[in-house]
């Protein structure tokens, strides 16, 4: 027992221990971690009812501090920035649930980090109980410290992120994170109520043995993405073949493959030119884990990192995970980027 207790590390302790790494540190950025932890705590608690939350919010019932039971998207993000708005680390936030970055309430000090996330990621698949998760990118503000935060905050590539994670409530809830040292995994104990190390230093094999994708788009996308797909399953070029899985779920699908290794691939299409992922807190946070981690992440023609964002909710074609079977994509796809 004492020597398991002695291995014990929470994503706390990791942190402090990863800052004291940097002498510069001056803790905001771990602090700010800490904020994203303890909202996915939250949200977990929620997600772990979303069966008996159903039931409640479809019998109209009114939860105890009066207030109508909230879809779990929507409480998911009220949630985010609570947890982040009133720290005064944080000078505007960006949510796949806002139209516009949201800044920080009148009176409160902004901070100097802007935070990118999608607080609940795959919601669709809540109702039929499949795993679904919060994906969330961090920037330093470009715009004077002490002001208020401005789009351009948000408008930043990936490369200049300081630090992208994710959580997954899957059969587990886990949290996973990079700071640009690396990529680590923590399990959420519930018992304790503690995300505990569980997987330090996640790297990705440099070539995978699945490939996931939406096959049922398969009409709708051209010659090259079409003659992709049939080279990750073997056919027509020689390839290793690859096993398919797709669960529909942006961070389930990318877990599996960084840890087991593959490629997920939501290429564009006649229907979606741009695909369907957005750049900002779905695609750039996970192509910064995949690079730290030894993978790679795409838009088929170069690196989604380098992409200079125009627009909060800009949307980006999207191949991500094992190097080699990324970069077989940008092989198949050539050509300047559309
Ligand atoms: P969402 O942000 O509205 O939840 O949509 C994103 C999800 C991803 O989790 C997943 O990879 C993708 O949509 C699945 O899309 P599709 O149903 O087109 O395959
Ligand atoms: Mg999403």
């Amino acid at each position: 027992m004492t020597s398991q207790l002695a291995r014990v590390i929470t994503i706390e302790r990791f942190i402090l221990d990863q800052e004291e790494l940097i002498p510069e540190a001056t803790g905001e950025l771990s602090n700010l971690l800490y904020d994203i932890a303890l909202a996915a705590k939250i949200i977990n608690s929620h997600v772990r009812m979303a069966g008996l939350a159903d039931i409640i919010g479809s019998a109209g019932l009114i939860n105890v501090q009066g207030e109508v039971v909230q879809k779990l998207d929507e409480f998911a993000n009220a949630t985010m920035k609570h947890a982040l708005l009133r720290t005064g680390r944080v000078c505007l936030i960006g949510s796949e649930e806002d139209v516009d970055p949201v800044p920080t309430p009148p009176g409160q000090a902004a901070g100097k980090y802007v935070v990118l996330y999608d607080p609940l990621d795959g919601s669709s698949n809540i109702d039929v109980n499949v795993s679904i998760g919060t994906i969330f990118s961090v920037h330093k503000r470009l715009s004077p410290d002490g002001g208020a935060g401005v789009l351009a905050d948000c408008l930043q590539s990936g490369r200049d992120q300081v630090a992208a994670g994710y959580v997954l409530y899957g059969s587990s809830t886990m949290m996973v994170y990079t700071t640009g040292q690396g990529v680590h995994g923590f399990t959420y104990d519930p018992s304790i109520g503690e995300f505990l190390l569980s997987h330090p230093n996640i790297t990705t094999p440099a070539l995978g043995k699945y490939y996931s994708v939406n096959e049922s788009y398969f009409p709708r996308w051209d010659a090259r993405v079409q003659s992709l797909m049939k080279c990750y399953k073997g056919l027509d070029c020689g390839y290793e073949p690859k096993t398919s899985r797709y669960i529909g779920s942006l961070v389930a699908d990318f877990h599996r493959n960084l840890i087991a290794g593959g490629v997920f691939c939501y290429p564009a299409d006649s229907k979606s030119p741009l695909g369907k992922l957005r750049l900002l807190y779905e695609c750039a946070p996970l192509a910064m884990l995949c690079e730290q981690a030894g993978g790679y992440a795409s838009d088929g023609h170069g690196p989604i990192l380098d992409i200079v964002p125009t627009e909060l909710h800009q949307r980006s074609p999207l191949f991500v995970g094992s190097r080699d079977d990324v970069r077989l994509a940008e092989e198949m796809l050539a050509g300047p980027r559309p």
